[in-house]
C-alpha cells in the first residue's frame, strides 16, 4: 500500500475482512502512520461506504454486522495507541445515543477520542432516556452531555435531554453538545444547544472550547 493511500484498508473493511484488516492497520503503523490518520481516512471511510450500498439496498444488516466486527479488529489495534502517556482529567462528559436510537459505532469512536484526549467519559450506552443523561450527569458531577442520534426521528429526544437538565437544575452548569449524522449546528442552535460535533475529532474541539468558556 502507497504511503497515506488508505483505499485497500477501507475496502477490506467494507467487504468485512477483518483479516485484511488486521494487517494492513499492522503494515501502516509498521510505516509509522499515525494512528488518527488510519482510523479516520481508513476504518472510518469503509463503514461510511457500506453505508451508502444500505441506502442502495445494494447491502443488508448482515453485511453491515460484519463489516463493523472488521472495523472493530482494527480499533483494538488503535485504541491502546490513540490513549495519551500523560492524560489528565480535563474534565467529564456524559455521553450516549439518545432514546430510541441502536446506532452506536460513532458515539464509540467519540467517547474513544474523548478519552484519549484527557476527558473522563461515562457511557450511558443507547436508547438511553433523557432522565437518564440528567441523572448521570448529577451522579457523576458531568461538565458535559452529549448526545449521539442517527436517526432523524430520535433527533427529538435531544432537546428532551436539555429540558431533563433543565428540571433537575443543572442546565447552566452542564453544558451541551450534539452530533450524529442527521444533526447539524443549525439544529444545535435551534434547540439551545451549546455544542456540535461533525465528527469524533471536532468533538474533543468542542468539549475543550465548552470547558474553557
Ligand atoms: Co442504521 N440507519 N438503522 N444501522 N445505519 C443509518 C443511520 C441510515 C442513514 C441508513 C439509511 O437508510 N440510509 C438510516 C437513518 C436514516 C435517517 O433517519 N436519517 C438508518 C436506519 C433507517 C436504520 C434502521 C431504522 C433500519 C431498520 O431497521 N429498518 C435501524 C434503526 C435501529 C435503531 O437505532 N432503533 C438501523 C439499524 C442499524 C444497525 C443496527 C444494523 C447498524 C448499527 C450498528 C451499531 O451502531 N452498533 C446500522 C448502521 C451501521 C448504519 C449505517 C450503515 C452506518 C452508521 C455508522 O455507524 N456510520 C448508516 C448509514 C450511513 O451512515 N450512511 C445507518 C459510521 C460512523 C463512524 O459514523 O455514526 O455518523 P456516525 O458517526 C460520526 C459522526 O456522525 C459523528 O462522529 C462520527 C465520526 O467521527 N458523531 C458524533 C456521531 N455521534 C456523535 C456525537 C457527538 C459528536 C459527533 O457529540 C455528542
Amino acid at each position: 500500500m502507497a504511503a497515506n493511500d488508505f483505499t485497500v484498508l477501507s475496502k477490506a473493511v467494507e467487504t468485512g475482512d477483518d483479516k485484511k484488516v488486521v494487517e494492513l492497520v499492522k503494515q501502516e503503523l509498521a510505516k509509522g502512520t499515525s494512528p488518527i490518520d488510519i482510523m479516520e481516512k481508513g476504518l472510518v471511510p469503509g463503514v461510511q461506504a457500506l453505508g451508502q450500498l444500505f441506502k442502495d439496498g445494494q447491502v443488508y444488516l448482515p453485511e453491515i454486522l460484519i463489516s463493523v466486527r472488521a472495523m472493530d479488529r482494527g480499533m483494538e489495534l488503535l485504541k491502546p495507541l490513540l490513549k495519551g502517556k500523560d492524560i489528565h482529567n480535563k474534565g467529564t462528559v456524559v455521553l450516549g445515543s439518545v432514546e430510541g436510537d441502536l446506532h452506536d459505532i460513532g458515539k464509540n469512536l467519540v467517547k474513544m477520542m474523548l478519552e484519549s484526549n484527557g476527558f473522563k467519559v461515562v457511557d450511558v450506552g443507547v436508547d438511553v432516556p433523557a432522565t437518564t443523561f440528567a441523572k448521570a450527569a448529577k451522579d457523576n458531577n458531568a461538565n458535559i452531555v452529549a448526545m449521539s442520534s442517527l436517526l432523524t426521528i430520535t433527533m427529538p429526544e435531544m432537546p428532551k435531554v436539555i429540558e431533563a437538565l433543565k428540571a433537575a437544575g443543572l442546565k447552566g452548569k452542564v453544558k451541551c453538545i450534539v452530533g450524529g449524522a442527521p444533526v447539524t449546528r443549525e439544529y444545535a442552535n435551534s434547540i439551545g444547544c451549546e455544542g456540535f460535533a461533525e465528527d469524533c475529532a471536532s468533538a474533543v474541539d468542542e468539549a475543550s472550547r465548552l470547558m474553557a468558556a
